[in-house]
């Protein structure tokens, strides 16, 4: 029987569109109509029959359409690739080994053409670079195993809020639009704000700790903004930290908080994301805390046994830290850096900073530590790093309030994401990447 088509919406509104997503379909509905919408992917006809596969974002539907449904299957042959159609049919179990089952299709209407030829080919079957791609990265999510990546992310998200909130933090947002630096100067991006210098947060590291003093326990997942000119395959303009900042926590207490955040996000992760990482081809561990610790001064010792030149008090660079990565794989800490190492907020204990690095190999993923909650001690810190207390008074003022001893980190998502889907680009992680060169789309 011949449907006929009632305008875009159909008879019954917007919900008639779709009554199933490809993933709904399965062996319990054969013999039911059922209406399923998506992109078209391929069309194939053999004489008098016509076999069209529709992928929506769950799945994909194998649609067969016969001749006799007239002038009807002749329009469908014609559809463009990638054209958004909408079919309405019943469900017939399926010869064919990879689905289940099929849509024998009564109706079907073309509901948004794509024109050709169009930037990339998201079946991946013709490769295009990840410039190209992410210069057309709505249709690049059409690509199964591009549209992976952002569905691990989505989980990931849910993981940590779930773990945090669970330990008992509150989830925070912090103004991104500052007038005064974070960290040092030096790496802001500048805003004209009604005529006065502002900047782009580079982190909320003043923020979070201040908000420890009444609500204790907090974190933030955001985006923030960093003005280096670093062209590496993990570095962005924009990116996004998840922070914590918790009171009468030590160094120790949020590195555990940072274990089981990792721990439980790869364990979710590998439960419900099964598919997404075979269509990735990643073999995501499974770990288990506590993670191996290495001190500073351990790295420089390792470093200087197997020939690597660098000194004791020298910051760990790039190839340092790759020279390392041969030792030592995997989630590591490197911790009690030299005080001169961080930042003027890390506390400084027996002339070691209470600070870690949390590692994956060669990639530096966190970093965090004990604070210094004295605010003597913090302007001694700021001048021996060099820093003005005076253009912090803002910051400072809130250590005369009552600060409470406090710990945190900040743990960038994006170079998670690298681990978690093993893409060794940060810029395949992130929708719309942001780097020195790219500002659009
Ligand atoms: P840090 O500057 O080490 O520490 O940043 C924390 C983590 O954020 C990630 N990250 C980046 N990811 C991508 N592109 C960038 N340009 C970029 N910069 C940083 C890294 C890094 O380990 N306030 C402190 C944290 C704290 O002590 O709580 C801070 O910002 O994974």
């Amino acid at each position: 029987m011949f449907v006929e088509y009632k305008g875009p919406y159909g008879e019954g509104g917007l919900r008639s569109l779709r009554t199933h997503t490809a993933a709904q379909l399965s062996e319990n509905l054969i013999g039911q109509n059922v209406r399923v919408a998506g992109w078209v992917e391929d069309i194939r006809h053999l004489g008098s029959i016509a076999f069209i596969t529709v992928r929506d974002a769950s799945g994909v539907v194998q649609l067969i359409l016969r001749k006799d449904l007239g002038g009807l299957y002749e329009e469908a042959l014609q559809t463009p690739r990638q054209s958004v159609i909408s079919a309405y049919g019943v469900v017939r179990k399926s010869k064919a080994k990879a689905v289940k089952v099929e849509v024998e299709a009564r109706e079907f209407k073309v509901l948004s053409y794509a024109t050709h030829p169009l930037p990339i080919d998201p079946t991946g079957r013709t490769p295009s670079s990840l410039d190209l791609r992410i210069s057309s990265r709505a249709i690049d999510l059409r690509n199964p195993s591009v549209a992976a990546i952002f569905k691990i992310r989505h989980t990931t998200l849910q993981s940590m809020r779930r773990t945090l909130t669970a330990e008992g933090f509150i989830e925070v947002h912090t103004p991104k639009i500052i007038g005064q630096a974070a960290e040092g100067g030096a790496t802001l991006f500048t805003v004209d704000y009604f005529g006065r210098q502002a900047y782009l947060a580079q982190s909320p590291q003043l923020y979070k700790e201040q908000l420890t003093l009444g609500l204790e326990k907090v974190f933030e997942i955001s985006s923030f903004f960093r003005a280096e000119k670093s062209n590496t395959r993990r570095h962005l303009s924009e990116f996004v930290s998840v922070d914590i900042e918790a009171a009468y926590y030590d160094m120790e207490d949020v590195m555990a908080v940072c274990e089981r955040l990792v721990t439980t996000c790869i364990d979710d992760v590998l439960e419900q994301n099964k598919d997404e990482l075979n269509v990735l081809k990643h073999e995501l561990e499974k770990q288990r805390p506590p993670f191996p610790r290495l001190s500073y001064k351990d790295a420089i010792r390792e470093l200087q046994s197997i020939g690597f030149k660098i000194e004791d008090g020298e910051d760990l660079t790039d190839s340092a830290l790759k020279a390392l990565s041969e030792i030592h794989k995997g989630f590591y800490f490197i911790t009690d850096w030299p005080p001169l190492l961080k930042p003027f907020y890390i506390d400084v204990e027996g002339g070691c900073s209470k600070s870690f690095d949390l590692q994956f190999g060669a990639l530096e993923l966190a970093s965090g530590g004990r604070r210094v909650s004295n605010r003597r001690k913090l302007e001694a810190r700021m001048i021996d790093l060099g820093l003005d207390p005076s253009s912090f008074s803002e910051h400072l003022k809130v250590f005369d309030w009552g600060m409470p001893p406090h710990s945190g980190w900040g743990f960038g998502l994006d170079r998670f994401l690298m681990i978690l889907t093993g893409k060794e680009n940060i810029r395949e992680v992130v929708l719309y990447p942001r780097d020195t060169v790219t500002l659009t789309p």
